[in-house]
């Protein structure tokens, strides 16, 4: 795995700032960047770079020394197309971009909602069909499929971690299937960033959940060691799950956001 500096993108956003802080350690210099100043102390040693993603001249400024862009910088839920555009389309090919002139691997967040139109009674393994479930989940689709490109044409190495749903416990049915510790969702990235031999991969970012829709043939996946079993008598069944949409899918209430399908 090359030297050099860790870009992280989405600094500021809830996972962002998890990973600034554990993936800082001995031998590893990390830059922060995000649209907004992150509102916590950064971690010793540790710079930040403003920029919006989806200008593409900021972020190409970020510099070209990179090891390795943990990209998890994006609009997070459903929303307008023109609201997911700019962030996450342009911004991912921004950042490809970037990772291309840095020569650096690239550990893309992506998302359950890549594949949230999967009915909940099926498992799946990473070479799934992509079943986004809105604008957000077809914009994490794309990122995986430039990863896909990027490799192709050329050898641009980078991980695409379907994330499931990254909260400090889960709180909702849902989760006991799709929940990612915070501890997990480090490892994660870390096999990521120290594979010897990336490639191009497509890892479930799940938990090693004993109700799991999602089966992890990858290396990288089994990386997972948490159960969200251990919470299954906390947790109440919501408004999702009386709702027919949400909860025949794996997306959950992103599948029946703008649903108008004829049942
Ligand atoms: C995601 O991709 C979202 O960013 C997050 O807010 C959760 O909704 C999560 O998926 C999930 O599916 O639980």
């Amino acid at each position: 795995v090359a030297a050099g500096p860790v870009l992280l993108t989405g600094a500021s956003g809830t996972l962002g700032r998890l990973l600034a802080e554990r993936l800082t350690r001995e031998g590893r210099t990390l830059v922060l960047t995000d649209l907004i100043e992150p509102d916590y102390e950064l971690p010793a040693g540790v710079r930040f770079m403003v920029a919006d993603l989806a200008d593409r001249e900021a972020v190409l400024r970020l510099g070209n020394d990179y090891a390795a862009i943990v990209h998890f910088g994006a609009v997070s839920t459903e929303r307008d197309f023109a609201d997911i555009f700019g962030p996450n389309i342009a911004g991912a090919h921004h950042i490809f971009d970037l990772a291309r002139a840095s020569k650096a691997r690239v550990i893309f967040a992506s998302s359950n909602h890549a594949i949230g139109f999967n009915r909940r009674d099926v498992r799946l393994d990473e070479d799934c069909d992509l079943r986004p479930d809105g604008y957000y989940g077809l914009s994490k689709a794309y990122g995986e499929l430039l990863a896909r490109l990027y490799w192709d044409k050329h050898g641009l190495e980078s991980l695409s971690l379907r994330i499931g749903s990254c909260v400090e416990r889960p709180t909702e049915l849902r989760h006991l299937s799709t929940w990612l510790s915070f501890d997990d969702l480090v490892r994660l990235v870390e096999a990521g960033l120290t594979h010897p031999a990336l490639g191009c991969r497509i890892a479930w970012g799940v938990s090693a959940n004993s109700r799991a829709w999602w089966v992890s043939n990858d290396e990288i996946g089994t990386a997972a060691r948490d159960d969200a079993e251990r919470f299954a008598g906390a947790v109440v069944a919501g408004a999702a799950e009386a709702d027919p949409v949400s909860s025949r899918y794996q997306g959950g209430t992103f599948c029946a956001s703008g649903y108008d399908r004829e049942e």
